[in-house]
């Protein structure tokens, strides 16, 4: 009998494989078995770590790269129905988001922002590449109390400090929370940096957001690993 237990890192193995199929096949096994949106993406994620691993080892090229970031999109595509949707009224809580200069990587930043907007926080995305003075623009249009920035390029990092320094320039930093999100982001980052969290998943990323809501809202929170 075929059995449909599914191996706990075959999703994760057959993405940092990008055999597509086989990825979307799983998908759709997870899927039907219940496991929540959540902890399908983190698989995924993991796997495309994977892929980036192999690719500064140098055995994936970019076109390996770009390979993953289409499996993911037929990924997000297939289980963004059976994320949490309204479960909750946040009351609009103001975010302004973007991928810092430099930087167009955005997966995971679009990936956080569905989550959020699925619970009702009102995000204001400004896209790639985002120069620190456009996001301290927005900030002030948009009266936004948290601010969501994310940076997958190592090389990137000094315009997040740039844009901490800016918030505080001009006088906006008690104002506003920093959350930086990407792979390298780490404690020495959140140090070097300034801000004030840092997440590199997406169970990270929920765990920051949930302390931003009223404390009676807490515990209908929907977004648990
Ligand atoms: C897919 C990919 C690409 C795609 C990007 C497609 C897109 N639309 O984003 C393409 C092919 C375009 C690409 C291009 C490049 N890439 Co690239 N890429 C990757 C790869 C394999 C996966 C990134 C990804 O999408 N992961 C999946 C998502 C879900 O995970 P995530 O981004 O980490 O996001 C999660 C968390 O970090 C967090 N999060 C993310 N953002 C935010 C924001 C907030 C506010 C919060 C709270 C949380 C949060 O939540 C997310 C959900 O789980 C990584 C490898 C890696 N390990 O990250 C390399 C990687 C980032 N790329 C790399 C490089 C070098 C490049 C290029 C320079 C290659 C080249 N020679 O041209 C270019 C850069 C172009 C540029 N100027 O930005 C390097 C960077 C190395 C370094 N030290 O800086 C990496 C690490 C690969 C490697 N190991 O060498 N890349």
């Amino acid at each position: 009998m075929h059995n449909l237990a599914i191996d706990k890192d075959e999703l994760v193995m057959a993405m940092a494989n990008l055999e597509e199929e086989r990825v979307l096949d799983l998908v759709r096994r997870e899927i039907e078995a219940g496991k929540s949106a959540f902890s399908i993406v983190e698989q995924c994620r993991r796997g495309v770590e994977v892929v980036g691993k192999r690719y500064s080892e140098g055995s994936y090229y970019l076109s390996d790269l770009i390979m993953s970031e289409a499996i993911l999109k037929e990924v997000m595509e297939m289980i963004e129905p059976y994320f949490p949707q309204n479960t909750m009224e946040t009351n609009g809580i103001k975010v302004v988001m973007g991928t810092i200069e430099g930087d167009i990587h955005d997966l995971g930043k679009n990936i956080v922002i569905y989550l959020l907007k699925s619970i009702g926080f009102q995000v204001y995305d400004l896209g790639v590449d985002v120069k620190p003075e456009k996001f301290i623009h927005a900030l002030k249009e948009t009266g936004a109390s948290i601010l969501g920035v994310c940076v997958l390029l190592t090389f990137c990092i000094g315009y997040v400090r740039k844009l901490v320094d800016l918030l505080e320039e001009c006088g906006l930093r008690d104002k506003v929370t920093v959350v930086l999100g990407g792979y390298p982001v780490d404690a020495l980052v959140k140090e070097y940096t300034g801000v004030d969290y840092y997440a590199n998943d997406a169970v990270k990323a929920m765990e920051i957001f949930r302390g931003f809501i009223p404390e009676e809202k807490k515990e209908s929170w929907p977004f648990r690993a």
